[in-house]
């Protein structure tokens, strides 16, 4: 074993220990510290036992530790203990070394970090990483963004410990400037999000309309994998129908329905708000989590409310064809969205983003990856500047395709009681990106006959603004004319 280390990490929890044995694998020597000091000695004893680690007990051991240029990676708990390792690593750098932030931060602290670091001239990457437990030690998706000069430093490591995708491709690339890789990463898990709340829907359809056993369900999800619709998700959706307890039933009929969040989705939600995206399909999903997460109003409420009569009597395997349709439909919206909002936050951020390498990076290690990104990557390769995804002619014919069987799904979930907020407003949102005349002209009128904010007319050139006296009784003040 070397004597200095090639990389330090800190955060000995689920994804930092799972991470080092990776890079351990991979040949290289890792120094690692937790902040409750008996992590360290436990793992350096059990998980570590016999590897090239070398376990230390402080802050400034660890970075005595490292080969330079140093880099050190906190895998922490977001907010601020990751500034207060940040203030903890600075003293013992010097010029040229890389602190590395592997959490679930918010790219905005990210952005701020880099600027710091860099003041006190050092470098700073903040890179998503992807995959849980399994996908560190196996090989995650790595989403790093920061100081550019620090990226060839580092790319050996993050290369090789990395999922890899077609014989051999890193899931692995520089993102862009400051918080562009925990951007990606925030805007991976919004997806992350909206995919689980697609399948979710479609489970209870087929509970509760098509009065599908746990073994029907779990053998559709099979052959889904097998699919369009091939997933990590929709394949561990599979396993989990499949699942027994000890009493023989299904082991997710005994879990409580009411759904946890850490945040990156609302994070994902609120952005699209600033940056001004309809991001219909992940919003949704994430009020799906909170109304899920209202129970008890909800156990109320379904006491006082007589359940919607179910009745489907229709040919249940074109119902299932639909429901593959729908979620495949609703999939395409998403991601659709998804990346509509990346493009903006590229020219708001100036982050100059690779929509192609960001699907090779989802492609394989991560919680999204699917055979679907393979055809993203496909899109952005054939046409870079391609303004939205449903403009590409693969995704257009297949969002034609689905429509029908989606539109079914719909209407039938409607008529039976059976929400599916994602499902539905995923199709609301296609129905209005391909009409050309929405009724926004009504709301404009509205907003001018009550607060004289002005309109623009379809017959006159575009930023010349009107105003009616709709009542007789106003003036010819008009509001100030902007947007927010
Ligand atoms: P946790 O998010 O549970 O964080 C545990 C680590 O943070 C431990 O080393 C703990 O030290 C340290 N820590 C805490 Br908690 N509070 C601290 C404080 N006030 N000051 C200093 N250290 C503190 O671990 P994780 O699940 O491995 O996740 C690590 C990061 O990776 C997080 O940002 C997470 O969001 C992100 N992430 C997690 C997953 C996942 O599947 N779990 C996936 C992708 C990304 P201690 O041992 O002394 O308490």
């Amino acid at each position: 074993m070397k004597d200095l280390a090639d990389i330090g990490l800190i955060g000995l929890a689920v994804m930092g220990e799972n991470l080092v044995l990776n890079m351990e694998s991979k040949g290289f020597t890792v120094a690692v510290f937790n902040r409750s000091t008996e992590k360290v000695d436990k793992f350096i004893e059990g998980r570590g036992a016999g590897k090239k680690f070398i376990g230390t007990h402080s802050i400034e051991e660890l970075v005595g530790a490292l080969e330079t240029p140093r880099k050190v990676m906190m895998l922490v708990k977001a907010g601020d203990p990751v500034d207060h390792f940040i203030d903890q690593i600075i003293p013992h750098l010097e010029p040229g070394d890389i602190i590395i932030d592997g959490g679930n931060s918010y790219y905005e602290d990210t952005i701020r970090r880099t600027k710091y670091v860099e003041s006190k001239g050092f470098k700073f990457i903040g890179t998503g990483v992807s995959g849980g437990e399994i996908g560190a030690l196996r090989g995650p998706s790595m989403m790093p963004g920061g100081s550019k000069e620090a990226w060839p430093e580092v790319k050996e490591i993050f290369q090789a410990i990395s999922a890899k995708v077609d014989g051999g491709v890193p899931c692995c690339d520089w993102v862009g400037a400051d918080g562009a890789g925990h951007y990606v990463k925030m805007i991976h898990n919004g997806i992350e999000y909206g995919d689980m709340q697609i399948i979710n829907e479609a489970y209870q359809f087929m509970k509760d309309v098509l009065k599908m056993s746990y073994d029907e369900m779990h053998a559709t999800f099979k052959k889904w994998n097998e699919e369009e619709l091939d997933s990590y998700l929709i394949e561990i959706t599979a396993d989990i129908m499949a699942y027994k307890d000890t009493d023989g039933e299904p082991m997710v009929e005994k879990i409580l329905d009411t759904a946890g969040q850490k945040g990156t989705g609302k994070w994902t939600g609120i952005d699209a708000m600033h940056l001004g995206v309809p991001l219909t399909l992940i919003a949704e999903s994430v009020f799906s989590r909170f109304l899920s997460a209202q129970k008890d109003l909800r156990v109320e409420a379904s006491k006082v409310f007589k359940p919607t009569e179910v009745k489907f009597d229709g040919d249940k395997a074109k119902m299932l064809d639909d429901l593959k349709m729908a979620l495949y439909g609703a999939k395409i919206i998403s991601y659709a969205q998804g990346y509509n909002l990346l493009m903006e936050a590229s020219k708001a951020y100036n982050w100059e983003l690779n929509y192609g390498d960001i699907a090779l990076m989802w492609r394989g290690g991560c919680i999204i990856r699917s055979a679907f990104l393979g055809d993203i990557k496909k899109a952005f390769d054939k046409s870079p500047g391609l303004p939205h995804l449903l403009l590409d002619s693969f995704f257009k014919e297949k969002v034609e395709a689905a429509q029908q069987g989606w539109r079914n799904v719909c209407a039938t979930a409607v008529m039976n009681g059976i929400p599916v907020p994602t499902i539905s407003s995923a199709l609301c949102y296609f129905d209005g990106f391909k009409t050309e005349r929405l009724p926004a002209n009504l709301l404009q009128a509205q907003r001018d006959y009550f607060g004289a904010h002005t309109y623009e007319r379809i017959d006159k050139p575009r930023g010349e603004f009107f105003h009616t006296n709709w009542t007789g009784e106003g003036a010819d003040t008009v509001s100030t004319a902007y947007n927010s």
